[in-house]
């Protein structure tokens, strides 16, 4: 059931923009023009709009698919007057005292990168199960355990989960283990994006209602759902809520509450993912059920769980902090031992990867975007099935339909991100008013839901402040996807115009760096004047935006394939553990343009002769006006052993290429 969007209007999206950066006289002006269809003075915008082609893109897009996306290039892109400075480098520092704190063995410049991630010793790098923050530390869970318990031998036990691949990787942690250890029902259900929206709500419960469950537990959702487990409630239907999202004012009044994030919680780490919650909670039923002896013969340990705990917690995005680095690591190894579900095998071999080779970046890279296209296009319940097929033909066959899905979904995505791009591209000559403009709304018509968070990335990495993308939701609601820069917590940013003008947000939820929220389609120039205002107290506050952090220079001998193995082997490097860049002078000796938008570079250190293969994916953004890159430039790059025909070499990728060598360089204190 793929809704590709109608025939395109990119001209709105110019007249938004055009009406946000426009000196606004008055509310019934500026509202007019976002709501009014194109017009002769947004002709500018119809034309910038037009796609380089339809041959090509799905290609394109295939390759693209495999590597993370590089930001924005600052060198060979369409320049955009904004009120943003030159991007600068921000060299991440260690502290001086790091000699002897690990093996004489180890990389001195994986020492450095450690130090400089607050890494202070070989302990902390200890990722060992027994070095998990304890179950039994994380509050609710012995409650949660009776709870569940109560409903094991004659009780119906229905997972409502969430339409992204935490979410998704949540309910299958559940159903698998509890069916595994012997509970007598235990089923799923997953809101269709497009009918039900996100989390608990009362028309999902209503649905839920019909399968007669006796528990319903959420995973990765539910915190924020008040009239959801009222409803089931008044049902007689039980609800345990596990989740990791931030609460509101209120919490639920759910039998339990499983949640990290809860205020007041003790828990050492607020960084667990929806998934990690709940394989907390399992390990509790696991240890309570040995204890009653009630643990099946044969049943499987929680551990064999950690494959999906470990994608799950990559998907989304959460802090790699030590005790997530931990779940990640050990499903990692799993997997590559081939110790995973079928699902996983099946969607890493379509995405042609080496199963005993994968990093977390594959995970986030290959498998997360494939099992998300699912929820974002159709329904999750594919992405769930192919993670609790046991057949691996089975499996096989919905990873496939995946790969369809995530084809579709790029398809789209690519549209809406050349619509919105050339959207911003009108922020080039709005008047000086406009470039004060410090937070962006972006709306079109013909957007499609699923994909406004993507189109919100990309034109954030571009312009480098907080975007909102909105799409339609019904005759005269909008949803909105946001995505914001370091130092901006666009959820807070959202909580503080809630406060202020309760009447502007219907509703919202989310992150430091995402959210989501509603608003009616009559109030969206209220509300993108209010949320730049608020964006811009914030902006006031912090400077993050503009700055790359690197790991700083690598000398000539450190440029090298046993560094870049080194890095490869010291991971799961993820959010808030960064992967290791560096930053350097190099002399661009020869370019070639691959895909049509990737760039082949040979470049050379000056002075030493000595030259290294490197390539930038997605640098070039207009093929046709192209101009490559040349003399000396300062790359932000970082290192990738590059297996071809057989043979590992070592190639820079380029995330960055900046003017000549003569940039000042700033150094931040860990
Ligand atoms: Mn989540």
């Amino acid at each position: 059931m793929s809704q590709p969007p109608s025939s395109s209007s990119p001209a709105s999206v110019g007249s938004l923009l055009a009406s946000l950066l426009k000196p606004q006289p008055s509310a019934t002006d500026a509202q007019a023009s976002t709501v009014r269809p194109s017009s002769a003075s947004d002709g500018a915008a119809a034309q910038a709009s037009v796609a380089p082609g339809g041959t090509g893109s799905a290609a394109l897009a295939a390759a693209s698919d495999a590597l993370p996306p590089s930001t924005a290039p600052a060198i060979g892109t369409p320049k955009l007057a904004t009120n943003m400075g030159p991007l600068r480098v921000v060299r991440r520092e260690g502290a001086n005292d790091c000699a002897g704190a690990f093996a004489n063995d180890m990389h001195p410049v994986l020492q450095r990168i450690y130090t400089a991630r607050g890494i202070r010793s070989a302990s902390d790098l200890n990722v060992s199960l027994d070095k998990l923050h304890p179950v039994g530390t994380l509050e609710g869970i012995p409650a949660a355990v009776d709870l569940l318990l109560e409903h094991r031998e004659k009780g119906k036990i229905l997972v409502v989960g969430d339409f992204d691949a935490d979410g998704a990787t949540s309910t299958v942690v559940m159903v698998r283990a509890l069916s595994a250890w012997g509970f007598a029902s235990v089923d799923f259900l997953v809101p269709n994006r497009f009918e039900f929206g996100y989390g608990l709500t009362p028309e999902i419960v209503t649905l839920a209602a019909t399968r007669k469950p006796t528990l319903i537990v959420t995973v990765d959702n539910g915190i924020s759902s008040l009239a959801g487990v009222d409803a089931a409630r008044s049902h007689g239907i039980a609800v345990l809520i596990t989740d990791h999202h931030l609460p509101g004012t209120a919490t639920p009044a759910a039998n339990v509450i499983v949640n990290p994030n809860l205020p007041g919680s003790q828990f050492a780490s607020r960084a667990l993912a929806g998934v990690g919650v709940a394989f907390y909670v399992m390990a509790a039923v696991k240890r309570r059920l040995d204890e009653l002896k009630l643990t099946p013969a044969h049943a499987p340990s929680v551990s064999q769980f950690l494959d999906l705990v470990a994608l799950g917690t990559v998907a989304d995005l959460v802090p790699l902090d030590g005790n997530n680095r931990v779940l990640v690591s050990q499903g990692l190894k799993r997997i590559r031992a081939s110790r995973c579900v079928p699902g996983i095998s099946a969607l890493l071999a379509i995405a042609s990867r080496a199963i005993e080779d994968i990093t977390a970046t594959d995970l986030g890279f290959a498998v997360a975007p494939r099992l998300n296209a699912a929820g974002r296009i159709d329904d999750m319940s594919i992405g769930i099935q192919c993670l609790l097929a046991d057949d691996p033909a089975v499996a096989r066959t919905l990873a496939e339909r995946l790969n369809e899905l995530n084809v579709e979904r790029r398809t789209i995505e690519a549209r809406m991100q050349t619509e919105a791009l050339s959207a911003v591209r009108q922020l080039r000559d709005p008047g000086p008013r406009a470039l004060q403009r410090s937070g962006v709304c972006l709306f079109d018509e013909s957007w499609h839901q699923g994909v406004v968070g993507l189109v919100a990335s990309r034109v954030k990495d571009r312009i480098r402040r907080p975007v909102i993308a909105f799409a339609l939701a019904g005759e005269d609601q909008l949803r909105g996807s946001a995505r914001s820069v370091a130092g901006i917590h666009i959820r807070d940013v959202l909580d503080a115009i809630a406060a202020r003008q309760p009447e502007l947000i219907s509703k919202f939820g989310g992150h430091a760096m995402a959210a989501g929220l509603t608003v009616q389609r009559q109030l969206l120039d209220a509300f993108a004047k209010a949320f730049d205002e608020e964006v811009q107290r914030w902006a006031a506050r912090s400077a993050g935006a503009d700055a790359v952090e690197t790991d700083g220079e690598l000398t000539v001998q450190e440029i090298a394939l046993e560094t870049a193995r080194a890095i490869k082997a010291g991971g799961p490097w993820g959010q808030a553990f960064p992967e290791p860049c560096f930053d350097g002078v190099f002399t661009i000796r020869n370019t070639r343009v691959v895909g049509e938008r990737h760039l082949k570079m040979w470049v050379e250190v000056p002075k030493t002769g000595r030259s290294f293969d490197a390539i930038a994916f997605n640098f070039i953004e207009e093929p046709e006006s192209f101009t490559p890159p040349e003399g000396a430039v300062q790359l932000v790059y970082r290192l990738d052993v590059n297996e071809y025909q057989g043979e590992r070499r070592l190639q820079l990728l380029v995330d960055h290429v900046l003017p000549g060598p003569e940039l000042a360089i700033a150094s931040r204190a860990v």
